[in-house]
């Protein structure tokens, strides 16, 4: 069905939509010309007419109206993906609604700056008289489901999300300028309290019942909003003609880093008006969408509501010299006291074009601030700062819900989150960390931190003389990123070391960028000179200069405990347990060696593994015997130690293959345990098994134990 352009819209063009059947009576595909929505559509374009009907895929459906049966009366098949398309999507059609405000309606408008104030804030936005920017605003109940009426007795969400060129601001405010609560821990309580009861499921979208009521017994600290809420402010007479506001406290923070607390008010243009209770009640019932309907026809009208937004600015002074706290958001600065001073009007002029995905998906976050706006430490707001964002992320899905259009900024947006469910950005090339160098070598290195023009806190919280500052810095000792580097370095073995430096020579080795080896190694020479030498010499390249360091390292004492080699020299005992050991045996081995041997092991609380060449069963001295894995499936490898018992015939015939003879040149390459039988003996020697302190006859395996002989290493392995 065509879409319709918002201000055309009437209950008479509605009607003539209605009955236009697109479809019905037309032949299965409509002409070329008629399919204006054939090209693709990018991520978040709208979706234009189209005449062609297609699954979501776009192949084109012949028939939507009938599903694939077997035969005229038959079963449906399974089949039938049309079928199935259509209704799964249906099925998923509903997201959770909102846990409180969830009946909202929204427009777009623009803002326009009335008065520029840049010695009270940065913000872009208010540097210029003139400034506009795009806006949508969300008006909304607060204890009703999305379905419920528009004039029950109750607070009125007041969001507006400013699509600035900084970035978005949101104020997510109300119709009402205090609130009934002082700290964030009781929020859950509140609504748990004002929402339909647990066991009885109702009232809807009501206050007055006992829940709501005892809570505001038990906590005097409602008053106050129990004033409002009671007052004709809880039922405006439509959405166009209530004040909104900022509620809490926040801060304007100038281009000097001076900040000043501010509340923000919206004036409506209309004036307030509201519902006398009575007419409140009927409307419920005779238009339960009555706000909702008043909001979308003026504004199709052409009669487009409009709000000035004002401020009431004031510092720590005079904050400290009244009788309550700016940080109470059950308080409210009286406009004798402070006048509200107008800096900007919205004009909300143009409808949503699908409720569902622009009022229903928008997500409203009250720490989308811009440098210039800033929080206090009202502990109400503290607490909203945090539960916006998870909130919109089990409502809408992901935490990709800041791509879903109605959310994303109009600016630019860089960052290295990637990924995510319902990811519709196609990032390119590998910058998605930082710091990166990847721009020495010629690659994108995507975006940076602008310490200038980013959102910066006001560092001083200042409220009543708190003396801690919001910072974002280390404390000095973290800058020293090198005395425990060597610690460890010089804790481990010479063998250990050598490991190191030859885990760094294979996977800078690997590194292909040259600048970031030079780098690497002139940060090693921060930790070890000799380290740093090594490596070099195991890259073939020469050192480059010492990195300079943060904080000059300190000499520490070498531990013992961070050697995995000097505690294994210190462990007594257990060397069997949990380790396992490989028996390789063949046709004819005697079986009362391999028992011993395994008794043996399995006494001290390790376990055995017999390899043969073949699996199914081999006669051996003493009877027959399973093996439990083959030969060229086994490798040594799987071991912590390995025994051999062989008969010289068959370590004869053994010794021409290779999968044994790899056996024993990685157990021993590998530094284990080799205890073998004479018969082995020509093996070991086609394996380069030269004798060690490791490579023992069977009898002795109980006695060196499953452990690694790393002083045969230098015989076998050139380490960097
Ligand atoms: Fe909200 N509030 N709120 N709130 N609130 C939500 O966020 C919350 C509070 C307000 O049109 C939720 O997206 C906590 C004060 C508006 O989409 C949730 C606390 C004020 C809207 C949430 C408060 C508001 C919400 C539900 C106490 C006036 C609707 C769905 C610490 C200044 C925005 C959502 C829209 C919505 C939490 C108190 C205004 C659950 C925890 C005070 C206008 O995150």
């Amino acid at each position: 069905m065509a879409k319709t352009a918002a201000p055309d819209h009437s209950p008479a063009l509605d009607n003539a939509l209605a009955d236009h059947q697109p479809g019905e009576g037309q032949p299965p595909y409509a002409t070329q010309e008629g399919n204006a929505g054939e090209t693709h559509q990018d991520a978040g374009a709208k979706v234009e007419p189209a005449a062609f009907l297609t699954d979501n895929f776009g192949h084109r459906l012949s028939d939507n109206q009938n599903s694939l049966k077997a035969g005229e009366r038959g079963p449906t098949l399974l089949e039938d993906f049309i079928l199935r398309e259509k209704i799964f999507h249906f099925d998923h059609e509903r997201i959770p609604e909102r846990i409180v405000h969830a009946r909202g309606s929204a427009a777009h408008g623009v803002f326009e700056v009335t008065k520029a104030i840049p010695e009270l804030t940065r913000a872009g936005l208010f540097q210029k008289k003139g400034t506009t920017c795009p806006v949508f605003a969300r008006f909304s109940t607060v204890a009703g489901g999305a379905g419920s009426i528009d004039t029950p007795r109750d607070v009125r969400g007041f969001a507006v999300k400013f699509y600035t060129d900084e970035g978005n601001w949101d104020l997510v405010g109300n119709n009402i300028p205090v609130f009934f609560i002082q700290d964030a821990m009781k929020f859950p309580d509140l609504v748990h309290s004002v929402k339909m009861e647990a066991d009885r499921g109702y009232p809807q979208a009501a206050s007055a019942h006992d829940t709501f009521w005892d809570f505001v017994g038990l906590m005097p600290e409602t008053m106050h909003m129990i004033m409002w809420a009671m007052s004709d402010r809880a039922i405006p007479r439509t959405l166009r003609m209530m004040q909104g506001f900022g509620v809490h406290t926040f801060r304007f923070v100038n281009a000097q880093g001076q900040g000043k607390f501010v509340k923000f008010h919206w004036k409506p243009v209309l004036g307030l008006e509201s519902l006398i209770w009575d007419e409140a009640v009927k409307i419920a019932g005779a238009d339960p969408d009555f706000h909702r309907r008043d909001l979308f026809e003026s504004i199709a009208m052409g009669s487009f509501p409009a709000w000035d937004l004002g401020v009431q600015v004031f510092d720590e002074e005079f904050a400290a010299a009244q009788p309550y706290d700016v940080l109470d958001a059950t308080k409210l600065i009286p406009e004798e006291d402070i006048p509200v001073e107008i800096i900007g009007r919205m004009t909300l002029n143009r409808n949503v074009d699908n409720f569902f995905a622009e009022t229903e998906q928008s997500a409203f976050l009250p720490t989308n601030v811009v440098p210039g706006i800033d929080f206090s430490n009202d502990p109400l707001l503290q607490g909203r700062l945090f539960s916006y964002l998870d909130t919109q992320k089990s409502r809408l899905g992901t935490t990709n819900f800041h791509q879903i259009p109605i959310n994303a900024p109009k600016c630019p947006f860089h960052n290295m989150q990637r990924d995510g469910l319902m990811q519709t950005l196609v990032p390119t090339g590998r910058a998605n960390y930082e710091p990166n160098s990847l721009k020495e070598a010629g690659e994108d290195s995507g975006p940076r931190a602008c310490p200038d023009t980013g959102f910066t806190s006001f560092r001083e919280n200042g409220e009543r003389n708190d003396p801690t500052e919001k910072v974002r810095v280390r404390a000095e000792l973290f800058a020293d990123h090198y005395s425990q580097a060597a610690l460890f370095y010089h804790s481990q073995t010479e063998n250990e070391q050598a490991h190191i430096a030859s885990a760094l020579v294979f996977e800078l080795s690997k590194c292909a960028m040259e600048h970031v080896r030079a780098r690497v190694l002139s940060r090693l020479r921060n930790v070890d000179e000799t380290l740093a030498k090594r490596v070099a010499d195991g890259l073939a390249m020469d050192l480059p200069e010492k990195a300079p360091a943060a904080r000059e390292p300190v000499e520490m004492k070498p531990s013992d405990a961070l050697s995995i080699q000097k505690q294994a020299q210190k462990r007594t005992g257990m060397t069997f347990e949990g380790r396992k050991v490989g028996i390789l045996f063949a046709e004819g081995s005697d079986k009362a060696t391999i028992d011993q041997l395994k008794a043996d092991v399995e006494a001290a609380g390790g376990a055995v593994f017999l390899v043969a060449p073949k699996v199914g069963g081999l006669s051996v001295k003493g009877g027959t015997l399973k093996a439990d894995g083959k030969l060229d499936g086994s490798p040594s490898v799987l071991f912590d130690a390995v025994a051999s018992v062989l008969m010289p015939a068959e370590a004869e015939k053994l010794a021409k293959q290779g999968a044994a003879v790899q056996w024993f040149m990685d157990a021993y390459g590998h530094c284990k345990t080799i205890a073998h039988c004479n018969g082995t003996k020509v093996i070991l020697a086609k394996a380069g098994v030269e004798p060690d302190e490791g490579v023992v006859p069977n009898e002795k395996l109980m006695e060196v134990g499953p452990v690694r002989h790393f002083a045969r290493e230098p015989k076998i392995r050139d380490l960097a």
